[in-house]
């Protein structure tokens, strides 16, 4: 008799569940594929502290850590696996799930622009279906990637030069005649230092937040692609929110990929900073530059095309002006 009451109650609280919105609050464990004190962490902070304060009872999110945590190259897997449910990456971490993922660099629009022309759209139906992960929003925009040296060079051609790569920049610089050595960021100083690398790929802000700057003689200019870091979510886990968490969540990181017009500024202080650091620019005439920029893309594409002959071309199409 007992024992039916309580069937009978646990039934009627789960039936009523829905209509009573008595779900659990959720707290989601971030993880971060960059440093916790670096450029891209510190942007993310406020952020994180805006949702936890109006997600009470809701939704919180639990900033874990960054490759003292998880080695870099590992927290897309661990995304896609539910061993951490959002990851702070780039795409290039993550080509052990899918070649798509290095494609993001590829697009020469904004975050907001690409949610409004469908191609956030898209990536989410690839990284749905391919890496088990939700797209949540892309955080940094407006920046683009260089070629920074110890040694001088006239002409883009780096044969003879040993750099620094990750999958971003390893066709590029593979296609002028380097030879590559890809490392995590926090191996870039020592490799700098023992002169392992001649050296580096890396976005045109953040070089300080590493002293890379005392190893760098000179940037080249022009920079290529647009550098990438985005929120993924495990997509078992998103799935199981319910529609009020993914409306804070969603609202949050929306607004904050909108945001990331505040790179320009960023990357303006950069600039001047690493000329003050006495790090020079080598420079092309225009049609050298050009076919610089051009290669870049070209080489990328094509190599994408081919690695992902189904969606490499739409994804071009919705990336590119
Ligand atoms: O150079 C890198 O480690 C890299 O691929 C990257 C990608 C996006 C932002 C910063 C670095």
């Amino acid at each position: 008799m007992k024992f039916h009451r309580s069937l009978t109650a646990i039934a009627c609280m789960a039936a009523a569940t829905p209509f009573h919105a008595v779900a659990q609050e959720v707290t989601l464990r971030v993880v971060s594929a960059f440093a916790e004190n670096t450029t891209y962490v510190k942007n993310l902070e406020p952020m994180m502290q805006k949702l936890n304060a109006e997600g009470k009872g809701v939704l919180q999110l639990n900033f874990i850590g960054g490759p003292k945590a998880m080695p870099p190259f590992e927290v897309g897997n661990a995304v896609r696996t539910g061993v951490v449910d959002i990851g702070l990456t780039t795409g290039a971490f993550y080509t052990n799930i899918m070649p798509e993922a290095d494609a993001l660099k590829l697009t020469q629009m904004a975050g907001p622009e690409l949610r409004k022309n469908g191609a956030i759209d898209l990536i989410n139906k690839v990284w749905n279906e391919k890496a088990n992960m939700q797209y949540l929003a892309r955080v940094i925009d407006y920046t683009p990637f260089h070629l920074y040296l110890t040694k001088k060079i006239d002409k883009p051609d780096l044969t003879g030069l040993k750099l620094r790569i990750t999958p971003v920049y390893r066709d590029f610089f593979q296609a002028l005649g380097a030879t590559v050595v890809q490392t995590a960021p926090g191996e870039v100083y020592t490799a700098l230092e023992r002169g392992v690398v001649d050296g580096y790929g890396w976005p045109i802000n953040g070089i300080f937040d590493f002293n890379w700057h005392e190893k760098t003689k000179f940037r080249v200019d022009p920079g290529f692609y647009s550098a990438e870091v985005s929120l993924v979510m495990n997509l078992d886990k998103w799935k199981a929110l319910t529609p009020a968490q993914k409306d804070l969540l969603t609202r949050h990181v929306v607004a904050h990929e909108a945001d990331a017009v505040s790179w320009k500024k960023v990357n303006e202080e950069d600039i001047k900073r690493q000329a003050q650091a006495g790090i020079q620019t080598i420079t092309f005439d225009a049609a050298t530059a050009r076919q610089f920029v051009d290669k870049a893309y070209e080489v990328a594409w094509t190599n994408l095309i081919k690695a992902s002959p189904q969606y490499g071309p739409q994804m071009r199409k919705l990336f590119s002006r």
